[in-house]
């Protein structure tokens, strides 16, 4: 990144967030609004969904979300691969670490303390059942802004205490509607549901949304392991 383009690291985090599209996605890529000749290139190479393209030119369009009359209570059916972890909220810490200027280890009241955002959308899994959740939680863009990503951040690896592991595409972690989501139906998170933390996205399938996050790791470069299914033949971007 050159010195002339230095000022988009000091922007406050509300400036950041005032920030729309196009800039804010420079931003995170470190470019200064047009995509590096290195950007182009490494596109060329890569599959569609991992383009930076995607994250500069497509607006990250909210998904339709449902009514409150919509909510199926009883339909999200528990799917844990092992146990249900225990955890001691009193000691639990959410680390952000890897491509980041600022490393994070948060408590869950710093955590409750960042704003809270509400929505009902539909949750699918591949085995063949979905159910429409209202959840409640924060916005994960807001985190990783906190932790203030370095330029060649690509992806989000989520580590779980159960030993579930998962990796995302940046341009999915940072849409508006996935969440790091504390409440469930308007209650607090049940834990085996995921508390105290939990991803919840209207655009991934099921099995992307780790239950009991531990750790987020950016990094630049996916390696061999993706995702406790998807190194058993899932798919890895899992779109919805
Ligand atoms: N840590 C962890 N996260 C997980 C899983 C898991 O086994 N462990 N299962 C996944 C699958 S396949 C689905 S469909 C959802 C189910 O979420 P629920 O148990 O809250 O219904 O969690 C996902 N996240
Ligand atoms: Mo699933």
């Amino acid at each position: 990144m050159g010195l002339i383009c230095s000022h988009r690291l000091q922007l406050t985090r509300r400036q950041f967030f005032q920030i729309s599209g196009l800039s804010g996605a420079s931003f995170l890529l470190g470019g200064c609004g047009t995509p590096s000749f290195e950007d182009l290139v490494g596109k060329l190479s890569e599959p569609l969904n991992q383009r930076l393209e995607t994250l500069i030119f497509n607006p990250q369009k909210p998904v339709p979300e449902f009514s409150p009359s919509q909510i199926e209570p009883k339909a999200l059916i528990v799917n844990t691969f092992r146990s249900t972890p225990i955890i001691d909220p009193q000691k639990y810490r959410l680390i952000v670490d890897g491509e980041v200027n600022n490393p994070l280890s948060l408590s869950l009241p710093e955590i409750f303390a960042l704003p809270l955002t509400s929505m009902i959308i539909r949750h699918v899994c591949v085995e063949g059942w979905a159910a429409i959740v209202q959840w409640g939680g924060v916005r994960l863009q807001e985190i990783i802004a906190l932790a203030q990503p370095k330029a060649n951040a690509k992806y989000a690896y989520f580590k779980s205490a159960d030993g579930y592991y998962e990796s995302w595409d940046i341009a999915s972690v940072l849409h508006p509607q996935t969440l790091l989501a504390y409440q469930k139906n308007g209650e607090p998170l049940p834990v085996d549901n995921g508390a105290p933390l939990r991803l919840a996205s209207p655009i991934k399938l099921g099995y992307k949304q780790s239950k009991w996050v531990t750790r987020i790791t950016l990094t630049n470069q996916l390696s061999i392991f993706k995702g406790y299914w998807e190194d058993q033949g899932y798919e890895w971007y899992a779109g919805l």
